[in-house]
């Protein structure tokens, strides 16, 4: 079987077992809020802490309609439902939209409010900071993301960072969703040659291949660790793990932890952003700071020795 209440269960539209084997539900961690100790153990133990309801459930859905705007504002969205619900026009296509998140003080005051950084203090132990960078994704039918670390992307400060993944919507199972495969934190030593790379690196000490060459403007690598999101289970011994989000919940996970999201199946937008918090002490991945973070790309590119 692998549909659950007949909702296909895919990731780019390969399709996942979701027997209880190698399917289940995220394991929740509010009770553990204001407990640091227990955080980190919980983290260490689970690979991710699932908190619903710790951000203010009403400032996110500010946040959510301050992007519905702006995709209204410029055609996207089916002018006869209402704005909340997100409805695409049929020939929209969803997009990664950075530029609809930054400086945007509806959003910026649930990633970077006393909420969440109250809470990365807590985890961390010491004054936390949150890149500047914010990365936010509007998908639509049949988008998800690959299965990936988020290591390959941000390598270049401390590895002590964190990801949290936050809805700006209730996010339904037929709207996809992250995605955990559950333990994986703990099996780094087995995909240790993909997390040593980094996405803006290159081996100066090998010839270029001749996509590379034709463009030296694209990335080089593009982070994902596998396109067959079903074999992990298997090959690893792990579950998917997911749920059900609703506004205000935060999933936090570090850099190993493998994870990818599940197809959105609805014609409505699947909103969410990830953001990432450090210790203020560490050394920052200077990509993803600033007030104009300068992100992948070949001005960041950097030869090593492979
Ligand atoms: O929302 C997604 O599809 C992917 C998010 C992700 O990879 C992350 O939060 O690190
Ligand atoms: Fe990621």
């Amino acid at each position: 079987m692998s549909t659950v209440l007949d909702i296909p269960v895919s990731c780019n539209g390969v399709e996942l077992d979701a027997s209880p084997e190698y399917f289940g539900e995220l394991r929740r961690s509010s009770d553990l809020l204001g407990q640091p100790e227990a955080l980190r153990a919980r983290m260490m133990e689970d690979g991710y802490l699932y908190m619903p309801g710790l951000l203010d459930r009403e400032a996110v859905r500010q946040g959510r309609l301050s992007i519905l705007e702006k995709f209204q504002a410029e055609g996207a969205l089916d002018e006869n439902a209402p704005l909340e619900e997100g409805v695409a026009r049929a020939d929209f296509k969803g997009r990664f939209i950075p530029d609809f998140a930054m400086g945007n003080p509806a959003i910026e005051k649930v990633l970077y409010g006393s909420r969440m950084m109250a809470f990365f203090r807590d985890l961390l132990g010491a004054e936390a900071l949150h890149f500047d960078f914010t990365w936010f994704r509007a998908m639509t039918h049949g988008q998800a993301s690959w299965p990936h670390c988020d290591l390959v992307y941000m390598s270049r400060g401390t590895h002590n960072l964190y990801t949290a993944w936050t809805p700006f919507g209730d996010i339904t199972r037929e709207l996809g969703g992250l995605m955990i495969l559950e333990k994986s934190h703990l099996k780094a030593d087995r995909i240790r040659k993909y997390l040593d790379k980094d996405v803006d690196s290159y081996c100066e000490n090998k010839p270029m291949t001749q996509k590379q060459e034709e463009h030296p403007d694209q990335w080089l690598f593009d982070g994902i660790l596998s396109k067959q999101p079903d074999t992990l289970p298997h090959k690893f011994g792990g579950r998917w793990l997911t749920t059900e989000f609703s506004m205000g919940d935060v999933l936090v996970f570090p850099m190993s932890t493998i994870h990818g999201s599940l197809d959105n199946h609805t014609n409505r937008l699947r909103l969410s952003s990830d953001s990432r918090y450090q210790l203020a002490s560490e050394p920052v991945d200077e990509r993803w700071v600033g007030e104009n973070p300068p992100g992948h790309g070949p001005h960041v590119h950097r030869g090593v020795i492979c």
